[in-house]
């Protein structure tokens, strides 16, 4: 019986939740349409955040601005650096997290900014890159500009890894409607030698094929020392009109000038390659995965559904995805996000999620699904977020995941730039462990105890309780029967969080099966489900 609720009803499968949301303050500024985890920038040992609202007119018409948020303690504090864009730059329109570029053991972070607005249609859009210091901002930007004019520049970024080996992260810049919207890409190497010139540029093949339109790094695919390039070429036509191309470039001494790999969408319309992302190890084989987006994908009859796929690394590169997820109404338009979002539950699988924003016309309020790691990813997600409100768009943006509250779980934002006008920014993650945090626990102030973690529990489970005033308390665990086993706590307790892990280490373990740990203080009760495997 055991063992079928075990397999019913995998560890973490509900355990998703919000833990804070974030505002734009500028009406029409866009806030939340790109956001991106960045890594320890200041060096206080937990990943910041960045949130981009690149239609925020503080700094002119389309200027854009950029705000970084640091993690941990200082989470839900204001940003600690605000950088705003150029009249036209439309700064922070793509964000990416490349890691250390410069090799001072703090994340950096760049920024695009790929203009082409009324306001300047000629600029040829740029890209600032943003170095981590132990008080943010104090280093200066180095800023990069595109190739010609009206090539945008910035329209995507991203994040390597070490492409060229050495230790330096590097990172790609696509500039999509360079040479007649043939596109181009740009790989900078970090280390001592990066500048304004690029390393290595890539091109696409044809007219309008719109290469760079989205960059991905694809860490490593099939193992080794170097990382590779994922690059979108969504207008593509090669295989059939607007089908969509994406193409692979393996990094090393050497980096490949030609592609490694060259997947097609599978129908005319589909723009497959509109969203990359890498996945990191999902299925837990020692080599890298990653996500490709087809939001103009039909299914059956539902136009515009729009799918994404997960392709899985190994000893070569996969030719077809392993698992295919579908949008489920017309014009849902599944895969304009997709996102390698860390591993949420700490299971040691990475975990992953698509955005169904809906059409831009239709006034719809969209979807997220999220879905775990496990050795067989399934095409069924293990929980589907929506949208507050129509017209919201919310999961046209994705970020990457990392540990912004420290411990071993990664937590990610989900943005929705049109939410109330002004952009709204939501920050998930595992609700295990980190009571407290949620809005929706603190509200109010009432007596609360997080759900144990681990679920099931093979050693010890960790159980996280928040009073809200000092008062006599009693933790206990009772068993199926009704019987007390274990008494955790029986007197009093200050306000604030306590920690307490059951069975206690050194005493005799606890069979295992089904318990309950039964929280009583200032009249209140909470009652939480606790599940003890076989060691
Ligand atoms: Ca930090
Ligand atoms: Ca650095
Ligand atoms: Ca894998
Ligand atoms: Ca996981």
């Amino acid at each position: 019986m055991l063992t079928l609720l075990l397999a019913a009803a995998p560890a973490g499968a509900t355990d998703l939740g919000l833990l804070r949301t974030l505002d734009g303050t500028a009406a029409n500024g866009q806030y939340a349409i790109a956001c991106e985890i960045v890594g320890d920038m200041d060096g206080d040992g937990y990943p910041d955040f960045a949130i981009g609202a690149s239609a925020d007119s503080t700094g002119g018409d389309g200027a854009g601005r950029v705000f970084i948020y640091r993690g941990g303690p200082h989470l839900g504090e204001p940003p600690a650096l605000v950088l705003t864009g150029l009249p036209g730059d439309l700064l922070g329109a793509s964000l990416a997290a490349p890691g250390d570029i410069d090799g001072d053991g703090l994340a950096d972070l760049v920024i695009g900014a790929p203009a082409g607005t009324t306001v300047s249609p000629a600029a040829p859009g740029r890209v600032l890159v943003v170095f981590g210091s132990s008080t943010l901002g104090a280093r200066p930007t180095l800023a990069i500009a595109g190739p010609a004019p009206g090539s945008r520049f910035g329209a995507a970024v991203a994040g390597l890894g070490s492409f060229r080996g050495d230790g330096y992260a590097d990172f790609a810049v696509g500039a999509p409607d360079a040479g007649n919207g043939a596109g181009l890409v740009e790989v900078f190497l970090g280390g001592p030698g990066l500048g304004t010139a690029p390393n290595m540029t890539l091109h696409g093949r044809a007219q309008d094929d719109n290469f760079g339109a989205a960059v991905a790094g694809a860490g490593r695919p099939t193992g080794g020392v170097f990382t590779s390039l994922l690059v979108g070429a969504p207008f593509n036509s090669g295989a059939s009109v607007w089908a969509g191309r994406v193409y692979l470039y393996a990094g090393g001494a050497v980096a490949d000038t030609v592609p490694r790999a060259v997947w097609s969408g599978a129908a005319a319309g589909d723009f497959f390659g509109t969203a990359l992302a890498a996945a990191g190890d999902v299925n837990g084989d020692g080599f890298d995965d990653f996500l490709v987006g087809a939001p103009g994908a039909n299914v059956g009859s539902l136009v515009d559904a729009g799918r994404a796929y997960l392709y899985l690394g190994g000893t070569a590169l996969p030719s077809s995805p392993a698992i295919t997820i579908a949008g489920a109404g017309a014009g849902d338009e599944l895969g304009l996000a997709v996102a390698g979002v860390g591993d949420v539950d700490g299971d040691g699988h990475a975990d992953f999620a698509a955005g169904a924003p809906g059409n831009p016309d239709a006034n719809t309020a969209g979807e997220v699904r999220f879905f775990y790691g496990r050795a067989a990813p399934s095409a069924a997600p293990d929980s589907v977020i929506a949208g507050e409100a129509a017209g919201d768009m919310f999961g046209l943006t994705l970020s990457n995941g990392a540990q912004v509250l420290g411990g071993s779980r990664a937590q990610f934002i989900v943005g929705s730039y049109q939410h109330a006008g002004a952009g709204r920014a939501y920050l998930y993650g595992a609700r295990a462990g980190v009571l407290g945090v949620f809005a929706d626990e603190t509200r109010g102030a009432r007596l609360a105890m997080a759900p144990p973690w681990p679920t099931p529990a093979r050693g010890a489970a960790r159980l996280s309780i928040v009073v809200p005033r000092a008062a006599r308390a009693t933790l206990a665990i009772v068993d199926v029967g009704g019987r007390r086993v274990a008494t955790l706590v029986d007197g009093d307790l200050e306000a604030g969080h306590h920690e307490y892990a059951w069975p206690v280490a050194g005493t005799v373990s606890a069979h295992p099966g089904l318990y309950w740990a039964v929280l009583e203080a200032g009249g209140e009760r909470v009652v939480r489900k606790l599940v003890l495997i076989p060691r």
